[in-house]
């Protein structure tokens, strides 16, 4: 039976399915969002105080030194912690995932020295991240850097993650963008990877108390454009992407990740059910690897 869909039906009188809108408002205020973030980088970067500084509040323990006298305390676990933080009767559901520094755990002094290149971690550590989530680049502690090292710097990054091939957020998707979407995308990637400065410390700069770093030669705002890019990395967050942050998870990776548990379930069940023609024993006892699970494939491949 043939089924034809006209483009618009007239309605002969109020519905009121119109209300979907308000109905969804009203359910999400009510069960709130929920947003899930990991920082992930080398040790003393900065990752703590950035999360910090991007929400506004002490949600996890930045490592640094509380005063000059102590020494530099690391992250060493993988810890994870829930915070709910409400702005204007929206309720957010944080899950920060705040991971040690990889890689140099034993030896950090030369964390201070200005980065220009991507580490072959990174490149390890940034292939397997893009298979599994969003990845949102940042050049941490940037007031470290002069402007021409931030410029070439950006360039350098830029140039390598072409190289290996590897897909940050946001995606270059022209069937689930529409055309203001692909803009607005187009120029956050442009602006990739943020530039930023974090601090948890208030400094008074005008007679008026901002977030910042003040040293001998003068005062990093955090909030301020000219000093570094963390507004636009905390407005791409929050104010424009959020949703599709939490919308491209579920739909692309989580799907993803989803697939290819069935098919790793799918596999190690007929391998199970085909005994190995030359082998005399029972099948069960199998390989001590397990199912290898298949490789997760990018979201817009
Ligand atoms: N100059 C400068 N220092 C920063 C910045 N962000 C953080 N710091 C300082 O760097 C030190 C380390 O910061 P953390 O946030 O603990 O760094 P982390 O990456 O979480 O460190 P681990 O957890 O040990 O991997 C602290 O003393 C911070 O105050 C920044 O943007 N600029
Ligand atoms: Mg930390």
């Amino acid at each position: 039976m043939a089924t034809t869909v006209q483009e618009s039906t007239p309605l002969n009188g109020y519905v009121g399915f119109d209300t979907i809108t308000q109905q969804i408002e009203k359910k999400s205020l009510k069960r709130g969002f929920q947003f899930n973030i990991m920082v992930v980088g080398q040790t003393g970067l900065g990752k703590s105080t950035l999360v910090n500084t991007l929400f506004a509040s002490h949600l996890i323990d930045s490592k640094g030194r509380h005063d000059v006298e102590e020494i530099n305390r690391q992250t060493t676990n993988i810890e994870s912690v829930s915070h709910v933080i409400e702005e204007n009767g929206v309720k957010l559901r944080l899950n920060i995932v705040d991971t040690p520094g990889y890689g140099d755990q034993v030896n950090n002094e030369d964390c201070w020295e200005p980065i220009i290149k991507l580490k072959a971690i990174d490149v390890i550590v940034l292939k397997r991240l893009v298979e599994i989530t969003n990845v949102i680049p940042v050049i941490a502690k940037s007031d470290s850097l002069t402007i021409e090292e931030r410029a070439a710097f950006k360039q350098r990054i830029n140039t390598e993650l072409a190289f290996h091939g590897i897909q940050l957020y946001p995606y270059d998707d022209k069937e689930y963008y529409d055309e203001e979407e692909q803009i607005l995308n187009t120029s956050v990637r442009e602006l990739l990877p943020f530039a930023v400065v974090g601090s948890e410390r208030q400094v008074v700069v005008d007679g008026k108390a901002v977030l910042g770093r003040k040293t001998k030669w003068g005062t990093v705002v955090v909030e301020d454009e000219e000093h570094c890019e963390f507004i636009h990395l905390r407005n791409f967050l929050t104010r424009t992407h959020l949703q599709d942050l939490i919308e491209t998870t579920s739909l692309y990776h989580y799907e993803s990740f989803r697939a290819n548990q069935l098919l790793a379930i799918k596999e190690s069940v007929s391998a199970a059910a085909t005994p190995a023609p030359s082998s005399p024993v029972s099948s069960s006892s199998n390989s001590s690897n397990g199912p290898i699970p298949a490789k997760a494939f990018p979201p817009f491949a």
